[in-house]
């Protein structure tokens, strides 16, 4: 069996639940050949990465993050991170840096290194709304990705974050959501095309 180790963030600005966890602390223990390990992650810059790497020591196969992205309307395995962090609201330490480099003089961009288009397919495969984003954005969610990346970058161990929409309860009025059903129904799916 290979070795997937996932993990979902605690709840952030204000929220009591954070869909990711919710979704990911749900997953089955096994999903086609990979044998996943879960772990919850606090939204707080560089410490979500240390506690990812902390938890890896065993270098798994797959390393994938998976993170609230409110506002969004299908569930989107990033294609890259950034070196910036620039947080619009304070983390969950109360950290908010502000156009400041995550590891200075490292690469502008870090590639995933998981088959974002393939997981993107195989979620509307499934049904399910899914797309490949091109920016995780500037706060906790891209400074994990890019650490993480960065740290493996090389190695055999592969490196994805995918972020999924607001649950029904959360979303204010208007913003797309989707069901815990559905937001599981479509990470099983990516990590069924993982590979
Ligand atoms: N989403 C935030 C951080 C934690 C989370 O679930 C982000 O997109 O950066």
């Amino acid at each position: 069996m290979k070795q997937l180790l996932i993990t979902g963030f605690d709840p952030f600005g204000g929220e009591a639940v954070n869909p990711s966890w919710e979704a990911v602390s749900r997953l089955p223990e096994v999903i086609g050949d990979y044998q996943l390990t879960k772990l919850q992650i606090p939204t707080v810059f560089r410490t979500a990465a240390e506690a990812v790497l902390a938890a890896a020591a065993s270098a798994p196969d797959v390393i994938l993050c998976v993170g609230q992205a409110g506002g969004r309307d299908a569930v989107t395995p990033e294609r890259i991170a950034i070196n910036c962090m620039d947080a619009k609201r304070p983390d969950n330490a109360g950290n908010q840096p502000a156009e400041t480099p995550i590891l200075p003089g490292g690469p502008d961009g870090i590639f995933a290194t998981v088959p974002v288009r393939a997981m993107a397919e195989a979620i509307t495969a499934a049904g399910l709304p899914g797309k490949v984003s091109n920016t995780a954005g500037t706060f906790v969610c891209n400074d994990t990705l890019y650490r993480l990346l960065h740290h493996w970058s090389g190695t055999g161990t592969r490196v994805g974050f995918i972020h999924v929409p607001y649950l029904p309860e959360q979303a204010p009025d208007g913003a797309p959501s989707m069901s815990l059903t559905e937001i599981l129904a479509a990470l099983t799916a990516a990590i069924r095309a993982l590979g």
